[in-house]
């Protein structure tokens, strides 16, 4: 029985367009507006970086950010939505300049570690079970500057901190190859399984893919799906879209190729994914020439683009699929599907 979607998008995915080369071009939009948002575009769920939550948290006791972080949760309720994951933002403090769980200097691990904790006391807070952690600056520009045996292992002792602080949550590590970084320590979905398992808890261990992530590494993202997908650690998704090697462009979903989007749709679909609670999260930004009052289409795009072909990957013939792999005639499925896209 096929089962319904529900959709998820962080506040930072409504922005102001500003770039590395040039400023903001949109005005800011208050949390609060944006949170009345969520439903106007078919949305259910938020995903937060603690400080989405609880900004300014640095300077909070541990008391003021649960209080905070609370306030949210009433605020998340009186509009009908859940928070689907916090993820900690350990890229741009002055203690996460050289990574924060992989930094050379101790004080500054110890902050990623205090930090996390807090970040978990928010997670709490909001009545989430899931912690997204993209890693972001845990790599180096040059091979020479860190030992990556040693980061994996501090790598793995954070994330132990986080299993051990609160034993409720499940983490889900966000693999991406590059930028910020020259290279980052998981790059890719195997990396983050394979970290999994030298956790103390690798059930409580998984992944979020991210579409422009896994292309970035040269892989395809419905690939790097089912590879999460048979160790059964898929725990969410980032669904946008890449045209090549290049910076993370978090296009909308489905609008470089179509094909490779609804393979992702076509295997997240046949392995049930979302029948256990999972959410099809977006991380997609607006073109900086989008003007102000319509600078969310690109998420309610990305969810219409979904939909769409999940009615294409549901009325694909698949036993003429079945039949064209036993004749292994992959050039008359190639003609299949592609028709079927141009709904022929
Ligand atoms: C960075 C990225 C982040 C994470 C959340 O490329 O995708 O927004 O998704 O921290
Ligand atoms: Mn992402």
């Amino acid at each position: 029985m096929p089962g319904k979607y529900r959709f998820s998008f962080g506040p930072w995915n409504i922005h102001e367009g500003a770039d590395p080369f040039g400023p903001t071009v949109r005005n800011t939009i208050q949390f609060g507006r944006k949170l009345n948002l969520y439903k106007e575009l078919g949305f259910d769920a938020v995903q937060f970086h603690d400080d989405d939550a609880v900004p300014n948290m640095d300077n909070l006791t541990p008391e003021q950010i649960i209080k905070q972080a609370e306030e949210v949760r009433s605020a998340l309720e009186g509009e009908g939505l859940a928070a689907e994951f916090v993820a900690p933002r350990l890229w741009e403090g002055a203690n996460t300049i050289d990574g924060a769980y992989t930094s050379n200097d101790p004080a500054c691990r110890e902050y990623a570690k205090q930090r996390s904790r807090r970040m978990l006391d928010i997670t709490l807070a909001l009545n989430c079970k899931l912690v997204v952690l993209w890693l972001a600056r845990e790599g180096t520009y040059i091979r020479e500057a860190k030992d990556s045996k040693v980061a994996v292992d501090r790598i793995v002792e954070a994330i132990n901190d986080m299993l051990a602080y609160d034993p409720s949550i499940k983490i889900a590590i966000e693999p991406k190859p590059n930028e910020p970084m020259d290279q980052a320590y998981i790059p890719t979905t195997g990396h983050a399984v394979a970290i999994s398992y030298l956790t103390n808890d690798p059930k409580r261990v998984g992944v979020n893919i991210e579409t422009a992530h896994t292309i970035l590494a040269g892989l395809d993202p419905s690939d790097e799906m089912g590879f999460a997908l048979a160790y059964d650690k898929l725990y969410t998704v980032h669904l946008n879209d890449q045209n090549g090697l290049k910076f993370d462009e978090d296009k909308t979903f489905g609008s470089v190729d179509l094909r490779r989007a609804f393979n992702q749709v076509r295997i997240l679909d046949k392995y049930d994914y979302g029948t256990r609670g999972e959410f099809v999260g977006l991380d997609v930004k607006a073109m900086r020439t989008q003007k102000q009052e319509v600078a969310t289409k690109h998420l309610s795009n990305s969810r219409t683009i979904f939909l769409s072909l999940l009615d294409l990957v549901r009325s694909l013939d698949e036993s003429k699929v079945e039949a064209l792999i036993a004749e292994r005639d992959y050039e008359e499925l190639d003609m299949l599907i592609i028709n079927h896209l141009m709904g022929k």
